[in-house]
């Protein structure tokens, strides 16, 4: 199944952070193709945090989604990563933005991602490395990110 990741941290070492969950994501997804590394402010954030840094990636699974979503959590734990309040300074957050197309409305997974449609910080990455890509529901990347700026 074809999925796009979005990477994500702004504490610690966040490049180096993202490096490492792209090393460990190989157990789990052939990638075929990574977005450069974008540094960008802290959107819809209640407190003050640092920048972070932002990756897209697109790549091939034979994992489930919920199989998927459950080997990021545990890629971020070995990373170190501690859950406090929503959207808490993190020293990385692996999400899933889009697995073949699907819509999924579970206990633990919403698919697609349902703010991915708002996010400069994944919308300029994704088209970077597909210029023609969709999110499902919401239409052409390109048009949404325009949209935003
Ligand atoms: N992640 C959030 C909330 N806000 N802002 C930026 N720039 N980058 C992020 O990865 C990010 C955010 C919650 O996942
Ligand atoms: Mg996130
Ligand atoms: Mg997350």
């Amino acid at each position: 199944m074809r999925v796009v990741i979005a990477l994500g941290a702004n504490l610690g070492e966040p490049r180096a952070q993202l490096e490492e969950a792209i090393e460990k994501l190989r157990e789990v997804i052939v990638i075929e193709v990574i977005s450069s590394f974008y540094e960008t402010k802290p959107f819809r954030v209640s407190e003050d945090q640092p920048n972070y840094i932002n990756a897209v990636l697109i790549g091939e699974t034979k994992l489930e989604a919920e199989q998927l979503m459950k080997e990021l959590l545990d890629i971020e734990e070995r990373l170190g990563r501690k859950r406090s309040t929503l959207n808490a300074a993190r020293s990385i957050d692996l999400d899933i933005i889009d697995y073949q197309g699907m819509v999924i409305n579970s206990e633990n997974l919403t698919l697609p991602h349902p703010r991915a449609y708002e996010r400069e910080f994944v919308l300029q990455p994704w088209l970077e490395i597909d210029p023609e890509a969709q999110l499902t529901g919401f239409g052409a990347v390109k048009e949404l990110l325009a949209a935003l700026i």
